[in-house]
C-alpha cells in the first residue's frame, strides 16, 4: 500500500500517517468536560454513534435540525479547546495532498461501539465546501463506503485502520458516504471503540 493514495477523484487516503495513542489521551480529556453523548435527529431517532466535539464549533443535531455551535448544549459551556495537536495533524494532512492553508474551526469526535454504523449521508452544513475535510482513524478498524454524488447504487469500500488519515475535497467534496457495522477484533480484544476526528472549516 502506497504512503498517500487518490482512492476515489479528490479522495485520498494517508496510510498509517499518525499515531494515535496521544490523541486518545487528548480525547478522554475532552470527554471529561464534553461528555460523549448520542445525538436525536430531526427524525427523532437517537444516532447509534456518540459524538463530542473541540474548537471553536461543534456539530449538533437535534429535533430542529443539524448545525454548528458554539456551546455544548448539555453543558452549556464552550466545547473544549482544539488540542494543537489536533489542528496540527489536519493542517499537515491537507498540506500532503495540496489544500494549503487548511485551519479547521471544528472537530466532531464520533465513538463507535462494536455493532455500531453511520448510514450514507454528505457533509453539507459548513458554509464554504471551498476546503476539504480531513478525518482520522483511531482503534477498531472499519469499512467506508463511498457512493458518490447519488446515494443510490453500489458504494466503493475501503478498509480504515488505526492511524489512517483521509483528506477529501474540491470535486468529492460533496459525496455521499457511510461507515459499515464496526466489528470486534478477535486478535485484539483490547481495543472497544472507534474513534473518528472530523476535522472541518465549519463557518
Ligand atoms: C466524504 N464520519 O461524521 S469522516 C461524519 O468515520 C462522517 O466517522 C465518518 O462521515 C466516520 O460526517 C467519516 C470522513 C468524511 C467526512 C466528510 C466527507 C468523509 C467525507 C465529506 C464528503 C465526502
Ligand atoms: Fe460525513
Amino acid at each position: 500500500r502506497p504512503e498517500i493514495e487518490e482512492i476515489y477523484p479528490e479522495v485520498w487516503v494517508l496510510a498509517n500517517y499518525v499515531k494515535t495513542i496521544p490523541l486518545i489521551e487528548k480525547i478522554q480529556t475532552i470527554d471529561a468536560s464534553a461528555p460523549f453523548r448520542q445525538m436525536m435527529t430531526p427524525m427523532g431517532y437517537l444516532t447509534q454513534v456518540s459524538m463530542t466535539n473541540c474548537g471553536n464549533w461543534g456539530w449538533v443535531s437535534d429535533q430542529s435540525g443539524y448545525r454548528y455551535e458554539a456551546h455544548d448544549p448539555l453543558t452549556e459551556q464552550a466545547w473544549p479547546n482544539m488540542p494543537k495537536i489536533f489542528q496540527k495533524l489536519a493542517t499537515r494532512a491537507a498540506d500532503a495532498v495540496g489544500f494549503a492553508d487548511f485551519i479547521p474551526d471544528a472537530c466532531l469526535i464520533n465513538r463507535y461501539d462494536i455493532g455500531n454504523k453511520m448510514g450514507a449521508h454528505k457533509d453539507k452544513d459548513e458554509s464554504d465546501f471551498r476546503w476539504p475535510i480531513v478525518s482520522v482513524s483511531i482503534g477498531l478498524s472499519t469499512e467506508f463506503q463511498i457512493y458518490g454524488k447519488a446515494r443510490r447504487g453500489k458504494p466503493i469500500n475501503y478498509q480504515l485502520h488505526d492511524g489512517d488519515v483521509m483528506v477529501w475535497g474540491g470535486e468529492s467534496r460533496l459525496i455521499y458516504h457511510g461507515v459499515k457495522t464496526v466489528k470486534a477484533d478477535k486478535q485484539n480484544l483490547s481495543n472497544h471503540y472507534r474513534y473518528n476526528l472530523t476535522f472541518r472549516k465549519a463557518k
